[in-house]
């Protein structure tokens, strides 16, 4: 796992998560829990109180997680009682005011449950040390509404990956996460503070003891009817005000008013024939995505053309170049060269192959132009190699550069994030491939079982006897399948 750099901590997260370990934070043996299983890990957190410095790096590493996507508070709260002390110091260095809730309402007095001075509309972040079913972030949470104060975001120093977020985001809480079980269990192996059978054991431990959302629900709410499922999946205008990127916020604005989930893959060679199916198709899309190296004769006034279309028809404009090189060299292919990609398009694919670097450098281009990059997660090639551990570097990768990544292209949901928008190729009506090893699903199971976005579509359309009409299949049964999601 690369080292990652907190630039205003001490520490990197690698020496944190180690510094939580040596102090016995977190354990590793066979521990007998509240509910009579056994677990091979356990966290004690509450040590980190023994330790001034250990804890001030702790609350800064909060603190970075919960602005990390330019998010303002106007005050924090702990959940009682670990992560008590960690807000306050979060208030303190921030100098953002804090607030206290009380396990139980005082039984004399003012029978508060929240001290501290606020007003409704305040918008207060929630700390807690650890997550797993998320409902003591919950509670906390709750007590916070009942007081008319605005909670969108919840911030803990461990993720334990076994439902919380799921679970959170349920109940529309975002959850910022300092690291995750799975990224300490890679670092203390790094380490070599874990042997490899350990971490396997912990491994299986989580996944089979994930919770599901009616069981969160069930132990969140306690009543039978809570355990009838909400919809998991907010819509476009819901999720705008759940996300902070402005092109998220645009392309969800676009989905929702042309009620279209559709993104048109324009993979022609002349200019003039992209530009005339687009000019037929641009009412039914939300994007259009292009591979220009195919383009025979490229030009920018070709370009500049399709940036009309796209002004007229409301659609953004995706080129689909999957830089793969370092830093330094993306930036130029980025920017110059006879494309001039960063000119015209709003969004760019990448691959992580190079590691966050190609991010780094393709953002140092594209984030004054307003611009904004997707990463290739998964592929739906058959053999592909962008799977497991290089999927999950990928969704790090896009948690750590939100001001730049809004999404990724996948084959799965990979994130609970709504800043992050899922874009999933190999989308078909009709058939199950072809002789290169693409692989086709349907749009319908797409969105709906897949969880994604957003449809790319190519030679399902383009090579339709009549590209509009199956542009418009296509339009409807992706945005179908949405509206599937919400009842
Ligand atoms: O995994 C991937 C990623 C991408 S971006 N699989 C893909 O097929 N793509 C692109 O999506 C591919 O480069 C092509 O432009 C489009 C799919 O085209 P279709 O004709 O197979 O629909």
């Amino acid at each position: 796992m690369a080292m990652s750099n907190y630039t205003d901590s001490a520490l990197t997260l690698e020496e944190l998560v180690c510094k939580v370990y040596d102090v016995g934070g977190v354990k590793f043996g066979n521990y007998k829990l509240k509910s009579g299983i056994f677990s091979p890990v356990y966290l004690d957190l509450r040590v980190i109180v023994s330790y001034p410095d250990l804890m001030t790096n702790v609350a800064e590493f909060l603190w970075e997680a919960a602005k990390k996507e330019g998010k303002s508070f106007t005050c924090v709260c702990g959940v009682p009682y670990t992560a008590l002390p960690l807000a306050t110091c979060i208030a303190a260095k921030h100098d953002l005011p804090m607030l206290i809730r009380r396990k139980e309402a005082k039984e004399y007095g003012t029978k508060k449950v929240i001290e501290g001075k606020f007003c409704a509309g305040d918008v207060c972040l929630v700390v807690e040390d650890v997550v797993t079913s998320g409902s003591s972030v919950m509670e906390t949470v709750d007590a916070l509404r009942a007081e008319g104060l605005v909670v969108n975001d919840a911030v803990v120093l461990l993720d334990r990956e076994q439902g919380g977020q799921d679970m959170l985001y349920h109940e529309k809480i975002n959850l910022h996460s300092v690291c995750t079980m799975t990224e300490v269990l890679e670092i203390l192996r790094m380490l070599g503070k874990l042997d490899a059978e350990t971490v396997s054991r912990v491994r299986d431990f989580i996944k089979e003891n994930k919770f599901s959302i009616p069981q969160l629900i069930k132990e969140t709410h306690g009543d039978a009817h809570h355990l009838q499922l909400k919809t998991q999946v907010m819509s476009y205008s819901e999720r705008i005000t759940h996300c902070s990127h402005p092109l998220t916020r645009k392309l969800l604005s676009i989905m929702d008013k042309k009620k279209t989930n559709l993104c048109l893959s324009a993979d022609l060679t002349s200019s003039q024939a992209i530009l005339s199916i687009v000019d037929k198709v641009g009412g039914n899309v939300c994007m259009v995505k292009t591979h220009v190296d195919i383009v025979e004769d490229f030009s920018q006034d070709f370009v500049q053309k399709l940036v009309q279309l796209s002004e007229k028809h409301d659609f953004m404009i995706f080129e689909d170049r999957k830089f793969g090189d370092i830093g330094h060299t993306v930036q130029q292919q980025y920017k110059g060269g006879m494309y001039k990609i960063a000119d015209w398009a709003d969004i760019v694919t990448t691959h992580v192959v190079p590691g966050s670097g190609v991010v780094r450098g393709l953002k140092e281009v594209g984030l004054s132009r307003q611009r904004g990059c997707v990463l290739v997660a998964e592929m739906s090639s058959t053999g592909t190699l962008a799977k497991g551990d290089y999927s999950k570097a990928a969704v790090r990768i896009a948690h750590e550069n939100k001001d730049f990544v809004i999404g990724f292209i996948c084959q799965s949901n990979l994130t609970k994030d709504p800043d992050l928008i899922h874009m999933t190729p190999g989308v078909r009506l009709d058939v199950s491939g072809d002789a290169l090893g693409q692989q086709y699903i349907s749009p319908s199971s797409a969105i709906r079982d897949l969880h994604t976005d957003i449809i790319i579509v190519g030679r399902g359309i383009l090579t339709a006897d009549n590209p509009v009409a199956m542009a418009e299949q296509y339009q409807e049964s992706g945005y179908h399948a949405y509206q599937e999601l919400l009842t």
